[in-house]
C-alpha cells in the first residue's frame, strides 16, 4: 500500500532527486482567494467581522472574542491530572532547552573608538494560533509559548477557533495549556480571521486586541494563506504544510519501531508524509508487512492508510547509505530518524532535516511531546534553508555603531570614495561636514 521508489543502481543529482522524491500537493496559492475577503472584511469591521466568520466557519459565535481569565483558570482546574503532569514535564524540558538558546549581546572593536554592537530584541507583542479542528494539540501551545517566553516576549496573545460543544469558547486543554503556561491573553477566534484579528487588532465592548508583530503557530491551509497575505504587515514563522517524517535505515533497523514511528505522523493528517530511505530491501519487505499490521490496528486507520498510499509518502530503496544520505539531504524532511548501526555518526552527516532523530530510542513522538526539542518545524522541503521555532525566531539583532570622531576620521575619506562611485555624492558630504580633511580629491580621478 505505500509505494515503492526504486532508485538501485543509480546515483541521482539533487535536480533529479527533487524530482522524483514524493511530496504532498498543497496548494496555497489555491486558497488565497478565499482567504482575502475575509481578511479584508476583518480589517474593516473588527469585531463584529469575527463574529459573523466564527458563525460561518466554526459553526457558533463565541460570547465574546476574549475568554475571561476565569474560564482560562477554570479550565485548567478540570484538567485531567495525568495530562497537566505530562504538559508540566513537557513545559520543563521545553524550558531547559530554549533557555540555553538565549543569546548574548556581542561587541567587535572594528577600530580604536568604532564599535558595533550586536543587540537582541524580543519582538515586542507576537500572537499565537493553535488550530481547534481535527487537531487540538496543547503540546503545540506550549511548543509556541516557550521560545517566546524565554526569548523574552513582553506581550503575547493565543487565538483559537471557538467550539460548539465548548460553549463557544475554544477548546478546554487548550485553555488549560495556556493557564499552565501564563498566559491570560485569549482569544476565541479561529482560522484566517485570526491571523487578520492579530495582525490589525480590534475592539469589543472597549477592550482593546493590540496588533501583534509576529504571527507563528501552524494551522490549515487558510491560516497558512492568510499568512502568506498578511506577511510584510506582521512576521511569519513558516508557512506549515503537512507534517513528514523521513526514516534512513540499515539491515540493523527494527522494523516494528520504523512502521510504528511512519504510522505515528501518518495519524495527523490524511496529506501526511511517510519516507523511508533503506539500502536494505529485507528491511523495506519486513517494514511494509508491519504497516499492514498496524494500520488495521491503529485507532485511525482510514486517515493513516490514506497518508501511506498518497503521492507523498514512498519506501525508497537505495544501493548504500551514501546514495541514502544524498536522498533523505534532498528531501529536506521535517522530521528524520537514523536508525543505521553507528546512527550519530550518520546523524552527523545530515544538513537538511528540521530536527533529526537519532537511534532506537528518540522516536518523533518523543519529540512531539517531551524531549525538550521544538515540534514546530519546517515542512514541503523547507528544512534545507529554514529551521525550526526557537528563541531566535522571536529576536531581532539591531546593529549599533558607535564610532567616536578619530575612528570616523580614520575611516571617512573610504566613505566619501565609495560614495561617490556609486553617484551618491550627498553620503559623501554627510561626513566631509564633520571631518573636511579626509577629502579624498575629486572623483573620478
Ligand atoms: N508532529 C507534529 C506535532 C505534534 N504531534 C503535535 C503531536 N502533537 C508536527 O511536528
Ligand atoms: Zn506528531
Amino acid at each position: 500500500m505505500i509505494p515503492r521508489l526504486d532508485l538501485r543502481g543509480r546515483r541521482p543529482g539533487l535536480r533529479e532527486l527533487r524530482a522524483a522524491l514524493p511530496r504532498a500537493d498543497f496548494d496555497v496559492e489555491a486558497a488565497l482567494g478565499a482567504v482575502r475577503p475575509v481578511v479584508e472584511d476583518v480589517r474593516e469591521r473588527g469585531a463584529a467581522a469575527l463574529h459573523d466568520a466564527a458563525e460561518r466557519f466554526d459553526g457558533v459565535r463565541p460570547p465574546a472574542l476574549r475568554v475571561p481569565a476565569e474560564v482560562v483558570a477554570g479550565a485548567l482546574e478540570t484538567l485531567d491530572p495525568l495530562v497537566r503532569a505530562a504538559l508540566e514535564e513537557s513545559i520543563r524540558r521545553a524550558r531547559l532547552v530554549h533557555a540555553d538558546q538565549r543569546r548574548s549581546e556581542g561587541v567587535t572593536r572594528v577600530a580604536p573608538g568604532g564599535t558595533v554592537r550586536e543587540r537582541w530584541v524580543p519582538v515586542d507583542r507576537v500572537g499565537l494560533y493553535v488550530p481547534g479542528g481535527r487537531a487540538v494539540y496543547p503540546s503545540s501551545v506550549v511548543m509556541n509559548v516557550v521560545p517566546a517566553q524565554e526569548a523574552g516576549v513582553p506581550s503575547l496573545a493565543v487565538a483559537s477557533p471557538p467550539q460548539r460543544d465548548h460553549g463557544g469558547w475554544p477548546h478546554p486543554t487548550i485553555l488549560a495549556a495556556c493557564a499552565l503556561l501564563g498566559v491570560d491573553e485569549v482569544y476565541a477566534v479561529g482560522g484566517a480571521q485570526a491571523v487578520a484579528a492579530l495582525a490589525y487588532g480590534f475592539e469589543e465592548d472597549g477592550a482593546v486586541c493590540e496588533p501583534v508583530s509576529l504571527v507563528t503557530g501552524p494551522g490549515n491551509i487558510y491560516v497558512t494563506a492568510a499568512k502568506r497575505l498578511l506577511k510584510g504587515l506582521i512576521g511569519i514563522d513558516s508557512e506549515a504544510g503537512p507534517t513528514e517524517i523521513g526514516v534512513l535505515a540499515d539491515d540493523t533497523a527494527d522494523p516494528e519501531h520504523v512502521a510504528a514511528d511512519l504510522v505515528s505522523q501518518a495519524e495527523h493528517d490524511p496529506l501526511a508524509a511517510a519516507v523511508l530511505v533503506t539500502d536494505s530491501p529485507a528491511l523495506a519487505a519486513a517494514v511494509e508487512e508491519a504497516l499492514g499490521r498496524r494500520v488495521s490496528a491503529t485507532k485511525h486507520t482510514e486517515r493513516v492508510a490514506e497518508a501511506l498510499a498518497g503521492r507523498q509518502s514512498a519506501v525508497v530503496l537505495v544501493d548504500d547509505l551514501e546514495v541514502g544520505l544524498d536522498v533523505v539531504n534532498a528531501y529536506a524532511a521535517e522530521h528524520l530518524e537514523i536508525h543505521t548501526a553507528d546512527a550519530a555518526a550518520v546523524a552527523a552527516r545530515v544538513r537538511n532535516a528540521g530536527a533529526v532523530f537519532v537511534g532506537t530510542w528518540a522516536p518523533v513522538s518523543l519529540g512531539d511531546y517531551c524531549a525538550g526539542s521544538n515540534h514546530v518545524l519546517p515542512t514541503g522541503g523547507c528544512a534545507c534553508h529554514s529551521s525550526g521555532l526557537s528563541v531566535q525566531s522571536f529576536l531581532r539583532g539591531i546593529h549599533v555603531v558607535e564610532y567616536d570622531e578619530a575612528a570616523l576620521r580614520e575611516v571617512g575619506g573610504h566613505v566619501v570614495v565609495l560614495a561617490r562611485a556609486e553617484d551618491l555624492p550627498a553620503h559623501g558630504e554627510a561626513v566631509l561636514a564633520r571631518v573636511p580633511e579626509v577629502e579624498p580629491g575629486a572623483w573620478p580621478p
